[in-house]
């Protein structure tokens, strides 16, 4: 019963019907005597998938025999979501398939809805690598993603009384339908062990833990194209001899096993806590599986497609690899090692190829959030990469020198200690002397070529351990990687994803980078894919626009949804409008109520912050203009409050890292202010505070249709780019936010009219912190008013100390309010004053929201692939015939 999609017929409802009940006999998963909910959505699933797969098989085909460029985006994350209406939409089948399930008595929707959210990511980073793979395929981009099949995904949120709580995320409990596993691709991937010489003369990584990479498939369909794209996860095991059979028989069930779990746990969890050693080792295990099984299986391709011909000067011409963000850094030592040690390049040759086929994304400008790994951990679970790394740190400081000169020791210095890959790690030896001022000298750094035995060498050694005389060293910095300046050593591009972010990155972040190549150095601003997040999660809403439009050609050119601009006033665009807002509002009163017992009018405004809770995001900002609200509307009659204010649900979303104290102190104050105001009867519907638990991205798939407020206010020069923003907009929901990361291109688009904007800018921060330092800042007395009413125990016994603490440079609570709350509040409450004004004249409020939706053109990732197609990947798009 597998029908074609390639056949030019699409199937009929009854041609699906007959094919989902197939599977529910023939590919069973539930017991046979019930024909329920959860079976009709595996059923569907296998359905949808074998569509797919012929048309992912196709794809592949014709890639290898036309043998074109190929893109790779590694990432340690992608944030998938649910994949069934999405597939079923993308391939143009929803009318027979909710036909056929009609037919099977269920709707498509509840069936849907059964679907784990398979949470493969934290956040931004991971959504927007799904919303690339989304966009490649539609666009007929010959691409692939890779990256980690994690048994669990981003934990599950419980909100109790004490706050967060986590629990492990099971998305694989009743299997996974989408995906294939390709027993047949595998690869193995190689742990700690010594770097020696061979009898050749040439050096050979030897010895250490073996594990294996298996590959999983996951088909990545286009909209209304019959490309279909991969997404190959990895999931480690343990090659089959691992198994001690002897111990075990024996009654040592544990220790025999022990190699089997060793190679498993590495795909157990995204981003295992990484405080202690092993947590870091095996979150370095994780990247470097990403890194070398991705390649390997590059490799291979491209050796198949060259059909015995390889001509390796040609990869880089045949291979881009995106990294996104430098969790993959260790790409550019291990395309260096395939190439040298096995391939048998020189390093000269390695080092041109790796460049060329490399590019590097950067998503972050906090200092802290720039990986760095231990010299000392690297050096023992990679020690042949470390060698490359230390060659490559060597090759960069001799340009260094070779620009900026010698004539300006303290220069050079200073140039070296911003740039090189190794931080606290002496010259290497050559340079030594010719740099540094003679107080500096450092002690002559080992050969790279010194400590490096022959396998003879290694064999006299072993067992004459001698004992060495201890002499106490002085404590000096940890020697560290800098993966950030790896991967712009060793990429051909690397990218900011919004203006103001690529102008950070270059005029601070990577500056001296910038002034050896400039060219290096682009924005890729960011978007999102109109089809999830308008044309599928908005039914109502894309109804509406394709009617105004005259066409649906928006969902794949969406600079159309600019002409909905001319009907801005028109008023039956606008009460549609309005109208289909109300629909999806009323579903987010039924969340609301089935997720945390909360009745909320659907007549009242929804402002809503959905986001990883994090300080610099400032939902602190947010919280605490809320409750400065509700203190002046205890301080007003009735009347009073009503002509002051529009009623509001505000809403949030978002979960804290397990083990960011702050954050996690932000959501429990975030409940307890919900539970006293929610509980006020003198308040009643006027204010009403939500905090949705366990947000993902099935959960923004309902609320960003419902939003009309939503918030975008981190600390100006913090947020890389955000995408939510961009999501909202598209819905016609109406933004607040400070000029910082993509708000800055969405108000020029959408019209500052339509934005509220509020907050110091990016080029006042530096200072401004300076002033609180130096004891300036006199803050602003409603802050004042907002923090003693916060203490006076309104919220409960506790007084917050930690929180409000942080916001006032108390030393005992960290670092002076470094995302500048303080400073921010007055004009932010201000800035909400207009929002609430704006809001009562319905007209006004609803041309705002249709000029966001006609603005948002640009946010398109399909728009954001063809740049990196285009200006850093130089692949063509290829449409199947
Ligand atoms: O580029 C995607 C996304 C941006 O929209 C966010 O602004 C940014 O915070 C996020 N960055 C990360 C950084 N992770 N690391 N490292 O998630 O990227």
């Amino acid at each position: 019963e597998v029908f074609s999609l390639m056949s030019p017929f699409a199937p009929d409802a009854a041609s699906v019907a007959s094919s989902i009940k197939s599977h529910a006999e023939f590919t069973p998963l539930f017991s046979p005597e019930k024909f329920e909910l959860p079976k009709a959505f595996f059923a569907t699933a296998q359905s949808v998938r074998d569509a797919l797969i012929m048309n992912w098989n196709a794809t592949y085909e014709y890639y290898n025999r036309v043998n074109v460029k190929q893109a790779y985006y590694l990432s340690m994350e992608f944030l998938q979501g649910r994949a069934l209406s999405n597939a079923v939409g993308n391939l143009g089948l929803n009318g027979a398939y909710a036909d056929a399930l009609k037919r099977l008595g269920f709707d498509l929707e509840s069936v849907a809805s059964q679907e784990p959210d398979p949470a493969l990511g934290n956040g931004g980073l991971g959504r927007l690598a799904s919303c690339f793979l989304d966009s490649m395929a539609t666009l007929n981009y010959p691409a692939w993603g890779y990256g980690l099949r994690y048994k669990y995904g981003l934990f599950k949120q419980r909100i109790t009384k004490d706050g967060q709580e986590e629990a492990a995320e099971d998305w694989l409990e009743l299997s996974n339908p989408w995906e294939i596993v390709r027993n047949d691709v595998s690869y193995p991937i190689k742990f700690y062990g010594k770097v020696v010489f061979g009898s050749d003369g040439k050096k050979r990584w030897i010895g250490g833990e073996d594990i294996v990479a298996v590959a999983y498939d996951v088909p990545i369909p286009g909209y209304k194209t019959k490309t279909t794209i991969n997404l190959r996860l990895w999931s480690t095991k343990a090659p089959s001899e691992d198994l001690d059979l002897s111990s075990y028989n024996s009654g040592k069930h544990t220790e025999a096993a022990e190699a089997l779990f060793n190679a498993e746990k590495i795909c157990f969890v995204l981003y295992p806590g990484d405080e202690s050693l092993e947590g870091k080792a095996l979150r370095l295990k994780q990247q470097y599986t990403l890194c070398s099984a991705s390649l390997q299986d590059i490799i291979a391709r491209f050796e198949t497609r060259s059909g015995g011909n390889v001509n390796w000067e040609e990869f880089p011409e045949k291979v881009a690899v995106q990294m996104n963000d430098t969790h993959p850094t260790l790409c550019i030592p291990e395309l260096m090692r395939i190439l040298m040690d096995l391939k048998e390049l020189s390093w000269e040759d390695a080092w041109k190829i790796t460049q060329r086929t490399v590019a590097y994304t950067n998503h972050t400008v906090l200092r802290e959030a720039l990986e760095k790994w231990s010299l000392e951990l690297l050096e023992k679970l990679l020690p042949r990469h470390v060698e490359i790394i230390e060659k490559i740190d060597e090759e960069l400081v001799r340009t260094i020198v070779s620009e900026c000169g010698t004539a300006d020791p303290d220069l050079l210095e200073e140039k070296l200690k911003a740039m090189r890959i190794l931080e606290n790690v002496e010259l290497p030896s050559a340079f030594a002397d010719v740099i540094l001022k003679p107080e500096n000298k450092p002690v002559i750094a080992k050969d790279a070529q010194n400590g490096v035995k022959t396998e003879q060498e290694e064999e006299k050694i072993a067992g004459e351990e001698e004992e060495e005389e201890v002499i106490p060293e002085p404590i000096k910095p940890p020697k560290m990687v800098r993966m950030a300046n790896l991967a712009v050593v060793g990429g051909h591009a690397v990218n900011g994803v919004a203006e103001i972010h690529s102008e950070i990155v270059k005029q601070d972040v990577f500056n001296d980078f910038v002034q050896l190549w400039p060219e290096k150095f682009q924005n890729k601003t960011n978007g999102v894919t109109p089809r999830r997040w308008i044309r599928f999660c908005n039914p109502y809403l894309s109804d509406i626009i394709t009617n105004w439009i005259g066409t649906e050609d928006w969902v794949l050119n969406t600079e159309k949804l600019a002409e909905l601009r001319k009907f801005a006033d028109n008023e039956d665009l606008q009460s549609e409008w309005r109208a289909a807002k109300k629909k999806n509002k009323l579903k987010v009163v039924a969340l609301i109520k089935e997720r945390t017992w909360y009745t909320v009018s659907p007549d009242a405004m929804f402002d809503i912050q959905i986001k990883r809770i994090h300080e610099y995001k400032r939902q602190l900002l947010n919280i605490l203009g809320i409750v400065y609200r509700y203190k002046k509307m205890k301080e007003m009659s009735a009347c009073e409050r009503e002509k002051a204010y529009v009623p509001r649900v505000c809403i949030f979303g978002g979960k804290a890292f397990a083990t960011y104290v702050q954050a996690k102190r932000i959501v429990k104050f975030i409940t307890d202010v919900a539970s006293t105001i929610n509980h006020d009867p003198e308040i009643g519907d006027m204010l009403k505070v939500i905090f949705v638990p366990d947000y993902n991205v099935s959960v923004a798939e309902l609320l960003i249709p419902a939003s009309e407020l939503s918030q975008h206010i981190s600390t100006a020069g913090m947020e890389a780019s955000g995408t939510s923003n961009m999501k909202f907009s598209m819905n016609g929901c109406v933004l607040i936010g400070t000029l910082d990361g993509a708000n800055v291109e969405i108000r020029e688009e959408v019209g500052e009219e339509n934005f509220f904007l509020f907050g110091a800018k990016a080029d006042e921060i530096v200072n401004l912190r300076k002033e609180r330092a130096e004891g300036k800042f006199v803050p602003d007395p409603t802050f004042e008013e907002v923090k003693k009413f916060v203490r006076s125990g309104v919220f409960g016994s506790n007084s917050y100390d930690e929180l409000i603490g942080s916001l006032e440079g108390n030393e005992g609570f960290g670092r002076a309010d470094y995302f500048l709350v303080g400073k921010d509040f007055p004009s932010y409450i201000e800035c909400q004053e207009k929002v609430d004004e704006a809001y009562r004249d319905q007209k006004r409020w609803t041309r705002m929201s249709i000029l966001n939706t006609a603005g948002s053109f640009k946010f398109s990732s399909d728009r954001t692939i063809h740049e990196y197609a285009k200006d850093i990947w130089n692949i063509k798009q290829v449409k199947l015939p």
